[in-house]
């Protein structure tokens, strides 16, 4: 069976210098994940290309050269600058993102952002209908495309069409805030896997479909609920992402990496490193956790000079007015609390707001003594995975948050904390922060070990068993084994 992928944007960066357009692949544990999955299969991803300002015979060539050395086909679902703007940052970042982080009060419910959306889906399933083969399963990816399946339905297109949500569902008094709350769930429905990330989404989900569809029929299991209605069966299950634990470990291994973190220490010398990593973006909670370093700077003296954050914001949607004032707010804080806690030799927090390279990641990722992950809400959070995969000595504490969906399976092993609490984070930061070696090191061994067994291909092989695909034709082996 071939697996054709839709998301929102295609898996790669397309760039002009000059007057030359290039391709780069992009990044991030989706990519990683799918990519041999796809040259395994023979298949192929359709998405919007990520720009506006490209002419179409331009776009095609870049497409094609980028097929050829990815070994799999990509498809471009062009879009307007009117629907970009109604769509992605409006439908999408201004209602989805916030409603479904439970941030209601960020959301901008504009009539036109909906119909965007309409039409925008049918533009994707117009290109999906035209390079879907009869035996292809379709698998549309996170939440800018709920009703994708059902815009595919409409055309009749018969295939097998599977969903996966990376961000949370909400609980009902939350989704019941959607003026197009029914037609939302009723749309879901035409997907007949629809994958989430933890229980908690399963049952906000499942609760959503008994308060507002009364007709569907669901059976629950712990971990999946099937829903019935007239002659259309969907299973909603647990799928928790992961990431491919072995590149990350085996990244950090790399002597340019190892040499940086050294480099790192020695710049750190006595010290703890605290580490934020995360897009720019309100849900991360990243001026609740200034608040929180600041806090305890304030009420543990001891730890001042002790103590580091050094804290990566990756620039993310800075056309949503709400992500510019989120900025300034950040850079004001961290230069009040330097202001007012810097000493010579040490400064508290040291922000750095761009996306940095790869290898420079993965050397923080292994020098820091602690990560903080303390989102407000978050589907998985991916970083924190990372963090522990690129923990090759297993000193490292990680604090995150208890509504990160990560918590559900890490929690156990790691400090957590509720993010909106500003003396209880300040307080982890110094559990964290005195914790003994042999406790360190006994937490993050569990933690990689979990991390390494639920990584991401045991995440496909899941979900791809539920749709029942040949598993073991669509999937690269398990790359489970010994790591440095
Ligand atoms: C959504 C959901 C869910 C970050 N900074 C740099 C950089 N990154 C990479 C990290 C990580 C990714 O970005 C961020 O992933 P997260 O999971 O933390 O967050 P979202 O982007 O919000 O992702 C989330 C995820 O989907 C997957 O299902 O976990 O809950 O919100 O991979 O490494 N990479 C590099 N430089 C940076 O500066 N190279």
């Amino acid at each position: 069976m071939r697996i054709l992928f839709v998301s929102n944007r295609l898996p790669l960066v397309i760039e002009k210098n000059g007057s030359d357009w290039s391709t780069q692949r992009g990044s991030g544990g989706l990519v990683t994940a799918l990519d041999p999955v796809l040259k395994r299969s023979g298949g192929i991803w359709v998405g919007w290309p990520g720009t506006a300002d490209i002419e179409i015979n331009t776009l095609n060539t870049l497409l094609a050269d980028f097929s050829e050395r990815e070994g799999y086909r990509v498809a471009a679902v062009p879009l307007t600058a009117e629907e970009y703007k109604h769509f992605y940052e409006g439908y999408c970042n201004q209602i989805v993102w916030p409603l479904f982080h439970d941030l209601q009060s960020l959301c901008n419910f504009q009539p036109d952002y909906w119909a965007s959306a309409l039409k925008v889906e049918q533009k994707f399933a117009e290109v999906v209908q035209r390079h879907a083969q009869p035996n292809d399963l379709i698998w549309v990816q996170d939440y800018q495309l709920m009703g994708l399946g059902k815009a595919l339905a409409d055309r009749g297109v018969g295939n097998k069409i599977a969903f996966f949500l990376h961000i949370p569902f909400p609980p009902p008094d939350i989704f019941c805030k959607l003026p197009w709350r029914t037609d939302v769930l009723k749309a879901l429905l035409h997907y007949e896997v629809i994958g989430l990330q933890t229980m908690r989404d399963l049952r906000n989900f499942s609760d959503c479909v008994n308060a507002l569809l009364p007709d569907v029929e669901q059976r629950r299991t712990s971990r999946q609920s099937r829903m019935m209605l007239e002659e259309r069966c969907s299973v909603a299950g647990v799928f928790p992402i992961g990431i491919d634990f072995e590149e990350f470990a085996g990244g950090a291994a790399e002597p340019r990496v190892a040499q940086n973190a050294a480099e790192l220490r020695k710049n750190y010398p006595d010290r703890q490193i605290v580490l934020g990593v995360d897009r720019l973006d309100y849900t991360k909670g990243v001026p609740y956790r200034l608040r929180s370093f600041a806090r305890m700077l304030e009420r543990y003296p001891d730890l001042r000079r002790k103590v580091t954050l050094f804290q990566v914001v990756v620039p993310s949607r800075e056309a949503v007015p709400q992500y510019q004032d989120l900025k300034a707010e950040i850079e004001q804080m961290v230069a009040h609390i330097n202001g007012k806690y810097t000493e010579p030799g040490w400064v508290p927090i040291h922000y750095v707001f761009k996306h940095v390279d790869r290898s420079e990641l993965l050397a923080w990722y292994r020098v820091a003594d602690i990560a903080l992950v303390t989102s407000l809400k978050d589907g998985m959070n991916l970083v924190a995975k990372e963090y522990c995969a690129c923990q090759l000595d297993g000193n490292g504490v990680l604090v995150l948050s208890e509504f990160a969906g990560a918590s559900e399976q890490l929690g156990r092993w790691a400090v957590l904390v509720n993010p909106y609490d500003i003396d209880g984070v300040a307080d982890a930061i110094k559990l964290a922060a005195l914790m003994t070696p042999a406790e360190r090191r006994s937490a993050m061994e569990k933690l990689r070990t979990n991390i390494r067994e639920q990584n991401v291909y045991w995440w496909l092989s899941q979900f791809l068993k539920v749709c029942g695909t040949r598993v073991n034709d669509a999937m690269p082996p398990p790359t489970i084994g010994k790591v440095a």
